[in-house]
């Protein structure tokens, strides 16, 4: 079933013809900032880069190096699911992930307790003893060969600190089904597969530059150390992994040893995950224990198989791989939650773009025949959240649907519907939210 990149997409054939033309590394970005990040990555001399000599067949990803020396899987014991408590009043629980009940974070401030942040994992969650783990580093992007490094040296870098969210490409996915009658596979997900942290840890560019990054390097692959993704029908995938071009890789990408002012916790990628702020939440891999570094584009189930967009608005290889998050807001009220009628009631909720900061919140309590602006109390922030309110007192008891429409600094606002896709990628539409008024 897997959608091999010989199956050409428009993507896989503009980044082939990128990578004949040495341009690969610089995939969504324009040259002036593809000159800074090179410069700051210390890659920038005058000397014109070569142009790659290989066939386009090595492009498309048939003649890989060998892997790694032996990866370290540091488990010191299998885990099993999810290592933290999940009551239910805070997750729902949907397989080996866990959705956070949006109006659990009513009241629990700006960043996303590490107790109410949503897991999504595609096995269980590993136990890594931080004092053995190493990162491995390799591939032929690298001048110098393969590079370790320990937690310990990792901290003796720079430290950044980044304030992102991580949200899965599926969060809402249920919306297409239950909205617009246009079901989706994979993980329900109501709008709880979200979750905005304080991160802190180390700039990707510094790792890279500390291995000895090859002016000639395109692609980095991170690898996590959880278990091989084995789907039900037997097919293995191998363990979670998905490329991501050098533009990204040196832009704004960590590798993240703290969350929240505390060392990492196990579900969310002790010791160490990756960090790539505005992407969907696969970008960010947890529990990492390599990072394959390449002259040559790469490709793993999760950017040619999963994480595009297929279905009828779709060209039939799919869209190019996913890359940024879209845009939502949430109520924190619980799903047909009962409300008194002729109470003042204080409505709030969290409104997030990975396109811009949020400019704009709108409220309907009618069901959208008319709106009015929710005050935000969090300054726009692109890639993060902005948390909302506004004041109701309802008139009559019965069912109604609360709305929210969010709006950010690219103009973009929340539409009526989405376009559909198969797996149910990137939903970014009004959410009618039931409540009963008694
Ligand atoms: N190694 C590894 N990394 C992973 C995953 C995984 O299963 N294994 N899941 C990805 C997906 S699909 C998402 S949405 C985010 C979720 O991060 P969280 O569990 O910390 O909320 O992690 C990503 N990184
Ligand atoms: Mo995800």
């Amino acid at each position: 079933m897997t959608r091999i990149p010989e199956a050409e997409t428009a993507y896989d054939r503009r980044r082939r013809n990128q990578w004949l033309a040495g341009e690969a590394r610089a995939e969504g970005v324009g040259r002036r900032d593809m000159l800074r990040l090179l410069t700051a990555a210390g890659l920038v001399t005058a000397v014109p880069v070569s142009l790659p000599a290989a066939t386009a067949s090595a492009a498309a990803g048939s003649a890989r190096p060998a892997g790694p020396t032996e990866p370290s899987r540091t488990t010191v014991s299998a885990g099993e699911g999810i290592v933290k408590p999940l009551p239910p009043e805070r997750f729902i629980v949907h397989g080996t992930n866990a959705e956070t009940r949006f109006e659990a974070l009513a009241g629990t401030g700006y960043l996303t307790p590490v107790s109410h942040f949503f897991v999504r994992n595609h096995t269980t969650t590993p136990r890594l003893d931080a004092a053995a783990w190493r990162l491995h580093v390799w591939g032929d992007g690298l001048t110098r060969g393969e590079r370790q490094f320990g937690l310990a040296e990792l901290k003796r870098l720079p430290s950044v600190t980044r304030t992102a969210f991580v949200e899965c490409a599926g969060n809402a996915r249920n919306f297409f089904k239950t909205q617009q009658n246009q079901p989706a596979s994979g993980t329900p997900w109501t709008t709880g597969a979200i979750g905005t942290a304080r991160w802190r840890g180390v700039r990707l560019a510094d790792v890279l530059r500390a291995a000895g990054l090859s002016r000639k390097a395109v692609d980095v692959m991170p690898r996590g150390l959880d278990d091989e993704y084995v789907t039900p029908d037997g097919t293995n995938y191998g363990r979670v992994r998905r490329p991501m071009p050098l533009s990204k890789a040196l832009d704004d990408v960590i590798l993240a040893y703290e969350m929240n002012g505390a060392p990492l916790p196990p579900d969310h990628g002790h010791p160490v995950r990756l960090l790539a702020p505005s992407w969907v939440g696969i970008s960010s891999i947890k529990w990492l224990g390599d990072i394959e570094v390449s002259t040559t584009p790469l490709y793993s189930p999760w950017n040619t198989d999963f994480y595009r967009l297929y279905g009828d608005a779709y060209p039939p290889e799919g869209s190019a791989p996913l890359t940024r998050q879209t845009l939502k807001s949430a109520f924190e009220l619980p799903w047909n939650a009962t409300l008194s009628a002729h109470t003042r009631h204080h409505l709030t909720g969290r409104a997030w773009s990975a396109h811009g900061g949020i400019t704009r919140v709108e409220v309907s309590t009618d069901g959208g025949a008319s709106w009015r602006r929710a005050h935000l109390h969090d300054p726009a922030h692109r890639g993060a959240w902005t948390r909302w309110s506004t004041p109701w007192t309802p008139t009559k008891p019965g069912p109604a649907e609360l709305l929210s429409r969010a709006t950010d600094s690219t103009s973009r606002t929340q539409p009526k519907t989405t376009v559909p896709n198969t797996q149910g990628y990137l939903f970014d539409a009004v959410v009618r939210h039931a409540v009963t008024l008694v």
